[in-house]
């Protein structure tokens, strides 16, 4: 049992501790980071050093249903029964132990259903903690806020924070030690225009996962030194453009934003090289697009999955440039 952990639940929760239905249901969308998150300055609290900024994907996401049992936790994913030894259902079962305590030391069924697929490379541990969040606070009948749900989807995994929102979404680093100013919200814009596309280059699970992959760049990059700057002026400059809808800002800093990231990667010892042959390929034909007068960008988490960013107005040309894409429109269409 994570003691800091759970001691910050009891925190947020502010003794709420009425279990009003034995079962839940919620839905939290996935997300892309704009402005990344990386590197951690509290592991127990799950703290960033940086404040990052993404948006969530709409409808694509993940559906979770919880409810109460009297012996031993399930966890089905997609229908299909985990493992208990699964390092997927190691980390759920982790994350319920800090709401044992307050909901009277029961177990749990989890049925949590994604309907994007992890091998198109988006992250799921983002929705999926924020899901099961928003379930269990369906069950229980707290009625957290979204600035409470997002701290505790936090602690499950740090871009969870974001998936508690739709649109774009700010979380907001923080400084306090006890973690409770880092949390994200929302910012009120819509932009219905704006298209992500996903070119999935490589469907294999990743060799050095996201969270191993920060802590070994933070301890061992010179370059990282670098990162919290850019991370500042890099957020600055996309909520500009955001404010402003200025697509050419916001494309251009989202895209060096995470080759910066992936220079810090680059640079830590032993080396993370989550991008492929066929990832560098990729990033060459988008700026090969863009020079031949085609607006489109990319960004990359930790993986070797490209993801486009452009608009509405050249959504036909940037599909027939990228054959097989899979497009999102993150907003609702007017
Ligand atoms: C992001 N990533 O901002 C960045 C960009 C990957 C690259 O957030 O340790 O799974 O659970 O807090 O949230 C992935 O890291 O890490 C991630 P933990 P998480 O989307």
């Amino acid at each position: 049992m994570n003691t800091i952990q759970s001691q910050f639940v009891e925190k947020v929760l502010l003794g709420g501790k009425s279990l009003q239905k034995a079962e839940g249901s919620a839905f939290a969308p996935s997300n892309i980071a704009l402005c990344k998150y990386w590197g951690k300055r509290d592991a127990g609290l799950n703290l960033p050093i940086n404040s990052s900024l993404s948006i969530s994907l709409g409808e694509l996401g993940t559906h979770t249903k919880i409810r109460l049992r009297e012996r031993e936790d399930v966890v089905c994913l997609n229908g299909v029964q985990q493992a208990d030894e699964s390092g997927f259902v190691q980390r759920i079962k982790a994350f319920l132990d800090l709401f044992r305590p307050v909901l009277g030391s029961a177990f749990f069924e989890v049925r949590t259903q994604n309907n994007i697929s992890t091998a198109a490379g988006l992250a799921s541990s983002a929705s999926g903690f924020a899901a099961l969040v928003l379930a269990l606070d369906n069950m229980a009948g707290w009625g957290l806020d979204r600035k409470q749900l997002s701290m505790l989807a936090r602690l499950g995994s740090g871009s969870a924070s974001r998936s508690v929102y739709e649109g774009f979404v700010q979380w907001n680093a923080g400084q306090l030690s006890d973690g409770t100013d880092s949390f994200a919200e929302r910012l009120e814009i819509e932009w219905p225009e704006l298209r992500v596309g996903i070119v999935e280059v490589s469907a294999d699970q990743k060799p050095v996962g996201s969270r191993d992959g920060m802590n070994r760049t933070v301890a061992t990059s010179e370059l990282y030194k670098s990162w919290p700057d850019q991370a500042r002026a890099d957020l600055l400059s996309i909520r500009s453009a955001i404010e402003q809808l200025d697509f050419t800002l916001l494309g251009k800093t989202a895209e060096r934003n995470a080759l910066a990231m992936h220079a810090t990667m680059l640079s830590a010892w032993p080396p993370l090289l989550y991008l492929q042959p066929d990832s560098v390929e990729q990033i060459h034909k988008v700026q090969r697009t863009r020079a031949d007068g085609l607006e489109v960008y990319l960004t990359i988490d930790a993986g070797p999955n490209i993801k486009l960013l452009f608009l509405a107005e050249n959504e036909c040309e940037v599909c027939g440039a990228f054959p097989g894409i899979r497009v999102i429109r993150p907003f609702p269409q007017l």
